[in-house]
């Protein structure tokens, strides 16, 4: 059972943080703004629970109709320290007051250089590093990759089996899965490759050793690597599915990456900053990347992304190479100090580790009983369950009955998953257990529906 408490970082207005449904879900007001969206959004943007948001923290998101629903998704992992914290609220108020933007290449601001110097505190190793700030995590990744080049003067860059980096044209070629994600939005960028990866729950249970033998042999003899700028990996997949790769399997390809002269880049977008109850998942398994890539968990909601990594390789690009209008803004930057002073001194990575251990044991329980929970995995508030149907193959439709009636009842619950067939847990930090009970005996409720119903 979970042995620390939520902080008390509630966040927000001062919500009850109790589930609680005052309409159908949506409601008429969710409703209404709903067909307004129809009317002027363009249609690729969807949304997968319709209700809209009045306010949020704690554990609780506040519909327009008064639902107070409980937060099972962070906005995809992004509101660890909680939703309008309030040491974020402040810091980015102080800072609207006194300057919104002035383009940090056109003349500088302090909260950029604390941000860097904290980045390259905190990220795994203790070698002499720089970092660089941007908006989103897929602009991260590119500029990741735009340094990895520029560094090793080769082209090639290898990607995973599931894995995910974004939506802009060169993450799109990185990311694995086509719908929704790549379908008709092609041609996709040239020289990337992808070799599988090390997924327990569907290679036959291979050895980190054995499924890293795999991926190499097939970049030795497919790409050579002598050609290979970066090979760049989530250390636990994200949207492929919360896959946690087989103890060694991370080091091994690192060990290799550094034997060979590639640049090794952990995407960290979804796993940093407490996510998986350490500071970033490499730590777990004492991986030192040569480029870490973060973004969401840093600034409690704010758009933030960052590369942080070896000086030699980050000081490659020329002055001027890296930039853009509004990367490290001022405001997201100082949303971003809050946020790691909360994840260093507010017990954040702790309370992940005591989050995931609540999940893991009552998910746990219940797939004693249900066969169809093919498999509990995870670390920390990074927890999921693969759904599958009596004969172990992925069950979509089933993820999408338990992910609707989980909507219905009031509780934000995600999927995902190169099948589809993954429900996963990404709670706030600052959530209380009592609604993480509470929502976990939802998604129980959900299970024992869609088991009566045929
Ligand atoms: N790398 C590992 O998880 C974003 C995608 C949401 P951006 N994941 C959520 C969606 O449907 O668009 C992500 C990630 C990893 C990169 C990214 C990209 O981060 O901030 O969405 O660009």
């Amino acid at each position: 059972m979970s042995t620390l408490s939520a902080p008390t970082i509630v966040g927000g207005p001062t919500l009850s943080q109790r589930r609680e449904l005052v309409t159908e879900i949506p409601g008429p007001i969710s409703r209404a703004l709903l067909e307004r969206k129809q009317a002027a959004v363009a249609n690729g943007v969807g949304i997968s629970l319709p209700v809209f948001t009045a306010a949020a923290g704690g554990g609780i998101l506040l519909d327009v109709d008064g639902n107070s629903l409980i937060d099972f998704g962070s906005g995809i992992a992004v509101t660890g320290v909680g939703n309008s914290a309030p040491g974020v609220v402040d810091a980015v108020t102080a800072q609207a007051a006194l300057f919104t933007h002035t383009c940090f290449s056109i003349t500088g601001y302090d909260g950029y250089v604390e941000v860097a110097e904290a980045l390259n505190r905190l990220t795994p190793g203790d070698h002499d590093k720089r970092s660089a700030l941007f908006n989103s995590g897929a602009e991260a990744v590119e500029n990741a990759i735009k340094i990895a080049r520029h560094y090793t003067g080769r082209q090639a860059v290898v990607a995973f089996d599931h894995g995910y980096h974004g939506r802009t044209n060169l993450t799109m070629a990185l990311t694995a899965k086509s719908m929704p994600y790549k379908s008709g939005f092609g041609p996709f960028a040239p020289e990337v490759y992808r070799v599988p990866t090390s997924y327990p729950f569907r290679d036959g249970g291979l050895t980190g050793a054995e499924a890293a033998k795999i991926a190499i042999t097939q970049i030795e003899k497919q790409i050579g690597a002598s050609n290979l700028a970066a090979m760049i990996i989530e250390p636990i997949q994200g949207e492929g599915g919360f896959v946690v790769p087989a103890a060694g399997y991370l080091a091994a390809l690192s060990d290799w990456a550094t034997a060979n002269g590639v640049v090794f880049i952990a995407d960290e977008v979804q796993t940093g900053f407490a996510r998986t109850g350490d500071l970033f998942a490499c730590d777990h398994e004492g991986i030192v990347p040569d480029i870490i890539v973060t973004a969401k968990g840093i600034a409690g909601g704010l758009p933030l992304s960052a590369i942080t990594g070896r000086a030699e390789i980050m000081d490659s690009a020329h002055v001027g190479g890296l930039g853009g209008t509004y990367a490290g803004n001022p405001l997201a930057c100082a949303a971003a100090l809050a946020s790691i002073d909360a994840f260093e001194n507010d017990g954040l990575v702790e309370r992940a580790a005591a989050i995931g251990e609540l999940m893991l044991g009552r998910l746990r329980a219940l797939a004693e009983t249900d066969t169809r929970i093919g498999d509990v995995r995870g670390r920390g508030a990074m927890i999921a369950i693969e759904l599958v149907d009596e004969n172990g193959e992925p069950d979509a439709a089933l993820t999408g009955r338990v992910a609707s009636f989980a909507h219905a009842a009031g509780v934000i619950l995600l999927t995902c998953g190169t099948y589809g067939n993954v429900v996963r847990f990404l709670p706030p930090l600052a959530i209380s257990d009592e609604l993480l009970n509470d929502g976990l005996d939802v998604v129980a409720d959900a299970l024992a529906s869609t088991r009566s119903a045929v």
